[in-house]
């Protein structure tokens, strides 16, 4: 049953009331309850990875496009300055993990030097025909620690066996083969949806078995991104907002291939299912500009710090990783500005999350009445919770309450549906003594991890 048919059918009540793990003899006990999905380590190890930063550069770069129809000429791409390292050390500058290229945009143009097109950086006068945007930021990327994504786009406009079946799946699946043989570890790879018609007008069905069969097998460590998975699923928009709730189970069949479309499929995407069998947690995907690629037009709208820290709170504040696009000039450097906002970002989420007021509270917990409360040496203000869940377990919390003692006695400050691997949730700045965490609604065991307090104030808004 999904989701919404679970609240709809009155079964809601059944869902809140679902027992909870009880602890026996050091043994959670799960009664009758089915064994939960839980995350591969490599998911868990995303998860925990939490930001990532996206970079789309291509030909588009230097027609100020955002898509290309893939008649451009490989001539007119040349990003003279292109130095990678500055792109890595700006996304570890703002706290991310993994950098995410567009090594194929839905016009066919390759960042690498494709042995089956002519259309790739070989054709451009880019390092004089010799470069290669992919090894380039595979080896800026390793030498300063972050893991290296490639996003492939399946649409190709300008391939001309795009539309003629096996042909263009041959021809998709050895390029996906060049992405993942020739670069050392790829920690995640991106399929985007889209799926339009190709230079003669026709459209493509993709081969998906097959193409996860080459991830799996090249690069057994890599997720697989995409609508449906079967990895990583996209959050349903492109606005860096995740669900509320938001699962990190699914039903498989709620989304059956990349680029689905239907009623209840955003739903599905946002919010996951309590009832699904699959682990297949959120990432949401949006631009630092309005646009993917990088316009002029648009250097004066690069978003605010403020902004970034709300998409911070809205995706992974509630159980989603970050993927925050950073698009590369005609130079192939960042701009000035999104460089500093990136490092404001990073330093305004670390100075907030510096010190956690919980630290050095006292724990006591209830499993059975499934409630933990803090006991703080003395009064502090704070006005951010973050909440978590030991996923490695699964996820179970459905609904939840914190109550804070105050000066006034106790009083309800916040109340939310998941929690999953983090809930960040800003509250009216509290003075407090006492903190008290309880889940009032599960769907399986659950397994709380830490409680984190913190106080933002003005600059933490
Ligand atoms: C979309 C694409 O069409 C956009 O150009 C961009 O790459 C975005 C991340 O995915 O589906």
């Amino acid at each position: 049953m999904r989701r919404r048919d679970l609240l709809r059918s009155g079964a809601a009540g059944a869902l809140a009331a679902l027992p909870i793990g009880r602890p026996i003899g050091g043994v959670i006990a799960h009664g009758a309850i089915a064994a939960r999905p839980v995350p591969t380590p490599d998911q868990l190890a995303w998860q925990q990875r939490e930001l990532a930063m996206f970079l789309h550069l291509g030909v588009n770069t230097f027609t100020d496009r955002e898509w290309g129809d893939g008649t451009e000429s490989p001539a007119i791409f040349d990003p003279a300055r292109l130095d990678a390292t500055q792109w890595v050390r700006a996304a570890r500058t703002g706290g991310f993990r993994t950098v995410i290229l567009t090594a194929k945009h839905h016009d066919g143009f390759c960042l690498w030097p494709s042995r089956l097109t002519d259309h790739s950086v070989r054709a451009s006068p880019w390092r004089g025909g010799g470069g290669d945007v992919v090894a380039e930021l595979a080896a800026a990327a390793r030498s300063e620690g972050l893991g290296l994504g490639l996003y492939l786009s399946p649409w190709d406009r300008h391939a001309p066996s795009y539309g003629q079946g096996e042909r263009y799946n041959d021809f998709y699946c050895g390029q996906l083969t060049e992405l993942l043989s020739g670069y050392g570890p790829v920690a995640e790879v991106w399929f985007d949806g889209a799926n339009g018609e190709g230079p003669n007008g026709r459209r493509q069905t993709y081969d998906w078995p097959r193409i996860h069969r080459i991830v799996r097998t090249l690069q057994p460590h890599a997720l697989i991104f995409s609508d449906a998975g079967p990895d990583i699923r996209w959050c349903g928009n492109e606005r860096g907002e995740a669900g509320d709730p938001n699962w990190c189970t699914v039903d498989p069949a709620a989304v059956p291939y990349p680029g689905a479309d239907g009623p209840g499929i955003t739903d599905a995407l946002q919010h996951g299912d309590p009832a699904g069998s699959v682990w297949r947690p959120a990432e949401a995907d949006v631009s630092i500009r309005p646009g993917w690629f990088w316009h002029p037009a648009e250097d004066e709208r690069v978003r605010s710090t403020d902004d970034l820290l709300e998409l911070y709170l809205s995706s992974v504040g509630r159980n989603a990783n970050l993927l925050l696009n950073v698009p590369p000039t005609t130079s192939g450097l960042l701009h000035d500005s999104d460089v500093r906002r990136l490092a404001e970002f990073g330093a305004r989420r670390s100075a907030l999350l510096a010190t956690d007021l919980a630290a050095d509270a006292r724990r006591t917990g209830d499993p059975v009445r499934r409630i933990m409360t803090l006991a703080l040496p003395a009064v502090r203000t704070f006005d951010l919770i973050s909440l978590g869940e030991a996923i490695e377990h699964g996820q179970a919390v459905a609904g939840y309450a914190v109550e804070c003692r105050t000066r006034d006695g106790w009083r309800t400050v916040a109340r939310g549906t998941t929690i999953g691997h983090r809930r960040l949730q800003q509250i009216a700045s509290v003075a407090a003594d006492r903190v008290r965490l309880t889940v009032t609604a599960a769907v399986g065991p659950v397994r709380l991890g830490r409680i984190g307090l913190y106080y933002g104030g003005e600059s933490g808004r």
